[in-house]
């Protein structure tokens, strides 16, 4: 009975234990609703919001398309001994260029950055031809560093010569010479001049009979005897050269049955490890404004001046005045670089610059670096193109001034043709076997040339680019940038640096110093065989001041047959400045874009469609703008039996996203729970049904909803709709859909009657235009795939 009364009475608190928990559960699960419906509500918000910013960006960029040369750059770590500027607020780097931290394959860490200029290897030591009175380096005054620095360039200090005297260091360092400079160690007293008559090849003799004789002390000698020996690589085992993937890379032969220029020269040559020249025209002020790329100094008082003459140039032209023309920068190559090899016969090149109004400053400093920095042999002229400046001191001061170099020629342009057209100026007076063109405000690298110019050799399809390092537009520092960058470009056609793909870096092995593939070049910078130039028919002329070029050329190269490569152990630094410092002689945007239209027409077959959907469907009105005549370009790619843009996108360019259409498939109305179907030349609904032709139907790039040839278009009398034949032209065929407006995100809205958007019915003509409504499922509609956003 006990236990009957006691389970009786248990269980009665079992049943109160029972209810209570259930209650408990119940507003726990209320709760736990309510935290629910917060979170996905927040979700929501949040995803709306996203998508706001996207669209709106997206709608930005397509209608303000910029080149994004966000660059990823590291500041080289400031080398102690210069003093470091001051930052203004405004001018923090790392917000201007995309600022990233040590990547795979990084060679320097912020510690041996410090050593990037003096000292790049423990072993090899710093040579320092103190010829004339120089003696700068042995200065007391000078940064510790110094002193003892180990650096790989070959620095000369040479009061009032440029060009010439660099050549007594090439024959230096040429395989040659090894012997003659052993003689000189035994009789260390020996004059340079001694040293170079009997070292000197033929064809740099007569160059050589110029310079004047200079004095090296007994250590000097001995040091430069001992540079020279290391730098002497005598390939007797021919055998031994392939065997090195860094030395001779592997040549891509053209592809079966291509018709292509032939290309590979068979040639024989020596090898001898490239030239670290930098040469400089008088001793060097470690002390000087921005010396070793540092970033300079601007006192407070000075600010004013430096916003005074920044549009001159659109950066810092105040400090660049004060940096020394012939300064050094970082050697920011990867280790192994100067260790490379390079054949002895290599062809010779021309310089090109053309320039309009450039700063006189940067303009020298980029002439001088050519001259000090490249092996003299190699150096046929340096063409300066006057893109019809209009300031004075570009004329007469600069013809007086260049006068001294006899390796500078001048031409000027009678009116301003833009930076195409002067380029091709420079390029049909090119003496050099092979172009290379620079804009004006760069400071080439130590040993920047000869790798370019080894590509070519090996194969002239190859147009090899130096990487592009930055040139702080604010405080003139020369800041390195990541390895493994490429060129790339994204709808509309603009250009960009990516990293190479993670996997494929690891599945080819990839090293630091390796050649690296691009899809596109950024245009300012590269070198080319100058007959293989014209052989694919040079730039289109057609193209005005600025803009697009570099898509042109990319295009061009890849497609007929070439290939872009760029050279990590070539390194040239350029200011990129936010703003075109000159005047465009018509609009800066029509320019572009019509520039950008031409291309896309000769180049990018179906492809073109990409380009115009994102932001320039009015350039496919013809009587808005006329991008001229293109039957010769057109007329040129067949006649170079080039590839397809989809051979291209496909081979040289594999991870671009490009699908033809932003939609396709069956085409969903979420009210009818039906799919669209056209049959004889009407629409209606039908079940669902993909193996259906009459249901398939395409959102096209440029917003045409579109079943092969036809494509629907609002009548705007009747609310209705019209089936027409496809004009990618006409704005009344454009719809909106998935799109800006997120609430109307499923709607197909017409783009020329705001407002109106196309419902789906049952009775009668399928469609009808309605006021768009957000809620109304009858204007939902789903294609099976979203290709893109
Ligand atoms: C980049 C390229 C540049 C060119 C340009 C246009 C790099 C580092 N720079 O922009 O070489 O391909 O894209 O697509 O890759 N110039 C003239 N006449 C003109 C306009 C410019 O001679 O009407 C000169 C100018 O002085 C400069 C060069 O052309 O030396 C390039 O112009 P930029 O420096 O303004 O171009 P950038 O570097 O912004
Ligand atoms: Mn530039």
């Amino acid at each position: 009975m006990k236990v009957r009364k006691y389970l009786r009475g248990s269980g009665r608190v079992l049943a109160f234990v029972f209810v209570a928990s259930i209650i408990w559960l119940l507003f726990d699960m209320a709760a736990l609703r309510i935290s629910l419906s917060d979170v996905s509500g927040q979700q929501l918000k949040e995803r709306l919001i996203r998508e706001r910013e996207f669209y709106k960006k997206e709608s930005m960029q397509a209608l303000h398309p910029r080149r994004s040369f966000t660059h990823p750059v590291r500041r080289v770590a400031d080398l102690p001994g210069t003093q470091k500027a001051p930052r203004r607020p405004k001018d923090d780097l790392f917000q201007v260029y995309r600022h990233k931290g040590e990547e795979q394959g990084q060679r320097v860490k912020d510690e041996q950055h410090k050593s990037l200029y003096l000292a790049k290897s423990n072993h090899s030591k710093f040579v320092d031809l103190k010829l004339g009175n120089a003696a700068a380096h042995q200065n007391d005054n000078a940064p510790k560093q110094n002193s003892p620095a180990k650096k790989e360039a070959v620095n000369l200090n040479v009061n009032a010569v440029g060009a010439e005297v660099t050549q007594k260091v090439a024959v230096k360092t040429l395989p040659a010479a090894h012997k003659a400079v052993d003689k000189v160690d035994s009789k260390p007293n020996e004059k340079v001049k001694d040293v170079k008559s009997e070292i000197q090849p033929k064809a740099i003799k007569s160059h050589l009979a110029q310079t004047t004789p200079h004095q090296l002390s007994n250590q000097d000698v001995k040091e430069v005897n001992e540079k020279v020996a290391q730098m002497q690589v005598k390939v007797t085992d021919k055998n031994n050269l392939g065997a090195d993937k860094g030395l001779k890379p592997a040549v891509n032969q053209p592809a079966e049955g291509k018709s292509r220029v032939s290309t590979i020269a068979v040639r024989k040559s020596d090898v001898h490890k490239v030239l670290s020249l930098d040469a400089t025209n008088s001793p060097r002020d470690p002390k000087a404004v921005g010396q070793f790329g540092q970033a300079a100094v601007v006192a407070n008082h000075e600010n004013s001046e430096v916003e005074k003459r920044w549009n001159e140039g659109h950066f810092n032209v105040y400090l660049s005045d004060k940096i020394p023309v012939d300064r050094a920068i970082p050697d920011t190559r990867p280790r192994k670089c100067a260790q490379s090899l390079i054949h002895d016969d290599l062809p010779s090149t021309s310089v090109i610059f053309c320039f309009v109004d450039e700063v006189w400053s940067t303009l020298l400093r980029s002439v001088h670096s050519v001259l000090n920095r490249s092996p003299p042999n190699l150096l046929k002229e340096i063409i300066l193109v006057d893109d019809f400046s209009t300031k004075d001191y570009l004329k007469k001061q600069l013809d007086d001034y260049m006068s001294q170099f006899p390796k500078v020629r001048i031409i000027r342009l009678k009116e301003r043709q833009g930076l195409i057209r002067a380029r091709l100026a420079g390029a049909a007076v090119a003496k050099g076997e092979v172009l290379t063109f620079l804009d004006s405000h760069v400071e080439c690298n130590v040993g920047w040339l000869e790798p370019l110019l080894e590509r070519v050799y090996l194969d002239r399809r190859k147009v090899p680019c130096p990487v592009i390092e930055v040139i702080s537009d604010k405080d003139m520092s020369y800041m390195l940038v990541d390895n493994f960058q490429r060129g790339i470009f994204k709808w509309p056609l603009v250009f960009g640096w990516s990293p190479v793909p993670a996997d494929y870096i690891k599945k080819n092995k990839m090293k630091d110093t390796d050649p690296i593939k691009c899809p596109v070049m950024a245009g300012g910078l590269f070198s080319i065989d100058k007959k293989y130039f014209f052989e694919l028919g040079s730039y289109d002329p057609g193209l005005d001041v600025w803009g697009g070029e570099n898509m042109e050329i990319s295009f061009k190269i890849w497609m007929c047959g070439g290939e872009i490569e760029i050279i990590p152990c070539s390194r040239v630094g350029h200011i990129f400045r936010g703003q075109n410092p000159y005047k465009f002689p018509k609009d800066r945007q029509k320019t572009v874009e019509r520039n950008l239209a031409r291309v896309a027409e000769v180049w990018l077959d179906e492809y073109k469609d990409l380009f115009y959907g994102h932001g320039y469907t009015h350039l496919l009105n013809k009587k808005v703008i006329d991008i001229g005549n293109l039957t010769d370009q057109i007329g040129l790619r067949k006649r170079l039996k080039c590839q397809s843009f989809k051979w291209y996108l496909d081979n040289v360019y594999p991870d671009m996203n490009a699908p033809l259409a932003k939609a396709g498939g069956l085409v969903y109305n979420r009210g009818l729970r039906k799919c669209l179907a056209l049959q004889s030349d009407s629409l209606s609904f039908e079940t669902c049904d993909l193996s259906k032709q009459t249901q398939h139907f395409n959102y096209t790039w440029v917003r045409n909803i579109r079943h092969h040839e036809l494509c629907i278009a609002p009548q705007v009398q009747s609310n209705n709709f019209a089936l027409q034949p496809c004009d990618n032209a006409k704005n009344e065929q454009r719809w909106l859909h998935k799109s800006s407006v997120s609430s109307l995100a499923e709607h197909f809205s017409a783009e020329v009657l705001r407002g109106m958007c196309l419902e789906g019915k049952l009775e009668g003509q399928a469609l009808h235009l309605r006021a768009c409504d957000a809620n109304n499922l009858f204007q939902k509609w789903q294609f099976t795939h979203y290709y893109a956003r």
